[in-house]
């Protein structure tokens, strides 16, 4: 079905224009549609199969069918790691076409795409595939005669509902330890970007997954989402998005049956320059952390704290590094920053227009800087008037009370603030209701250590950004969400753990 060159895939969209995709449940097909777009011009790319409530049962009982009567939880652990180990070939021999699909649904750079992202999914699902028959209890010393042993079963059914900000990468944290677990899925995408889900769960079943393990449903949140996120019969749910929909998530979850919930939500992480940092690369560093995606990374470095001392040098290199960012159609070479994705109204508004919450969002935001009086120092405003491109924006004179210091702009929107001393900058780094991750640029390792263990944060990057390997744990503190996913942390989503007691001599009863 993707089997033309990216070239295509960028230029001529129109050719797969009724394109109707599938949900993928059980392999059987279902044909109610939207259209997702393309934002470099808001044209439809294809009409996507809409999954609601209704799907959503047949879904959850293809994946209860599949979890009670196997193959799959009951196939040997090293078929199961073949499997995943198949498909990690498959991905990576279909690199440049799914990294294609992101860029066309999403927008991101296609060098980005094909370079890091979809190398990151193929990495990430050999190092759950060999972790699948590497799972195992313990045996526990017990008071008394007991031999007492642990056994680390999968869960059973896995909800999970992904954003749109790295589509098969956030399907690869959901779906590779769950599946590695012995696990089966109900997995729903972001209705901006359905495409490589489902491309990729075409390839899981060429790679031998059995019928009804790994299910797809496309669709929206209140309807689908919800659906999934209340359903009795799912065992496990994990979610990434915001945090007023992860609150919604833990509500419906507890409503429903209490099944165990991991979030993975919001951030306003602190990216820290000290006065001894080297100022040249903590700019390139710090424009790494906020600009990366569109601005679109949960973790972005979004409050840039300067030391005093070095606070002028580094504003004049930050505004001109930001100025000197490329913007623009994100299949050219070169490309930094591509357009801001968006969601066709169709469904909601008579009028039939697009829009782009996202697009509007960060433009809100950048109008509230100037009103609480932060100093736009470059940006600000759309590049050209087609597509939903945002000019790389750096605001300085940065107080920490205005939005655009403690809300998600979740854009390409750069907030400079200014501090004194180690003991107020941590106090100041921690005043917010979030906690997913933190930078500190130091070559004091001193400052590094002290900053490391202060920050009420779920990762910390010291004189680096983004360093996301598999083996590497990822989650927050605070409101920005519960649970971690990757490494070997990931797998205890994923596990239950039951104890067996056995009386080491037959009871004088
Ligand atoms: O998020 P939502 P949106 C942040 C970022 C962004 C803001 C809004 O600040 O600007 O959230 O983005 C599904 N029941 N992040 O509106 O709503 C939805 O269909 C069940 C940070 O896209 O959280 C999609 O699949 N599901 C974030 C997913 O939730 C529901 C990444 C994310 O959508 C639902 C994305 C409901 N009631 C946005 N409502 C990160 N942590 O990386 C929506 N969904």
């Amino acid at each position: 079905m993707y089997s033309n060159s990216t070239t295509i895939l960028a230029n001529k969209p129109s050719i797969h224009y009724m394109l109707l995709l599938k949900l993928i449940i059980n392999e059987k097909n279902f044909w109610k549609t939207f259209p997702t777009l393309d934002p470099r011009t808001g044209e439809v790319i294809a009409h996507v199969a809409e999954g609601d409530a209704e799907d959503v049962n047949r879904a959850v009982s293809a994946a209860r069918k599949a979890f009670d009567e196997g193959p799959w939880p009951k196939m040997t652990a090293y078929e199961r790691s073949r499997v995943l180990f198949r498909f990690a070939d498959l991905i990576e021999k279909h690199n440049d076409e799914i990294a294609a699909l992101e860029t066309w649904d999403n927008g991101k750079p296609f060098e980005q795409a094909a370079k890091i992202e979809v190398p990151m999914v193929v990495r990430f699902f050999r190092y759950y595939a060999g972790f699948a028959d590497k799972i195992h209890g313990l045996t526990v010393p017990a008071d008394g005669e007991y031999h007492v042993q642990t056994l680390h079963e999968p869960i059973g059914v896995a909800g999970q509902i992904i954003p749109w900000n790295f589509p098969l990468l956030m399907f690869a944290w959901k779906v590779a330890p769950a599946l590695a677990c012995g696990n089966t899925i109900v997995l729903k995408t972001a209705e901006q970007t359905p495409l490589s889900a489902l491309y990729a769960a075409t390839l899981l079943q060429e790679a031998g997954l059995p019928p009804g393990v790994l299910n797809v449903v496309s669709g929206f949140g209140p309807t689908a989402g919800a659906s999934l996120a209340s359903h009795m019969d799912i065992d496990k749910f994990a979610f990434t998005g915001s945090t007023d929909t992860g609150k919604k998530i833990l509500e419906l979850a507890a409503k429903s049956n209490l099944k165990t919930v991991t979030l993975e939500l919001g951030g306003k992480s602190p990216f820290i320059v000290c006065e001894d940092a080297d100022v040249d690369k903590a700019v390139e560093m710090a424009h790494f952390a906020l600009f990366f995606n569109q601005g679109q990374c949960c973790c972005s470095g979004s409050r840039t704290f300067v030391h005093e001392k070095v606070y002028d040098e580094f504003l004049e290199k930050a505004k001109a590094r930001a100025e000197r960012r490329l913007v623009g159609d994100p299949f050219k070479g070169g490309i930094e920053q591509g357009p801001q994705p968006h969601l066709h109204f169709l469904r909601f508004c008579i009028l039939n227009q697009i829009d782009s919450v996202q697009f509007k969002k960060i433009l809100k935001y950048i109008d509230y800087g100037v009103k609480a009086g932060a100093k736009l120092e470059t940006g600000g405003e759309r590049v050209g008037t087609k597509g939903f491109y945002i000019k790389p924006t750096v605001f300085s004179d940065v107080q920490d009370d205005m939005p655009i210091a403690c809300e998600e702009i979740f854009g390409p929107v750069q907030t400079i603030l200014k501090y004194k001393d180690l003991n107020e900058v941590i106090r100041r780094a921690n005043n917010s209701r979030y906690g997913l991750a933190a930078g500190v640029f130091t070559q004091n390792i001193d400052t590094a250590n002290t900053l490391a263990r202060a920050l009420r944060v779920g990762s910390v990057f010291i004189n680096c950004y983004y360093i996301f390997d598999a083996p590497i744990p990822f989650g927050g503190y605070k409101m920005s969400g519960i649970g971690r996913e990757k490494g070997i942390y990931g797998l205890s989503n994923y596990l239950q753990v039951k104890a067996v007691v056995t009386p080491l001599k037959n009871p004088a009863w």
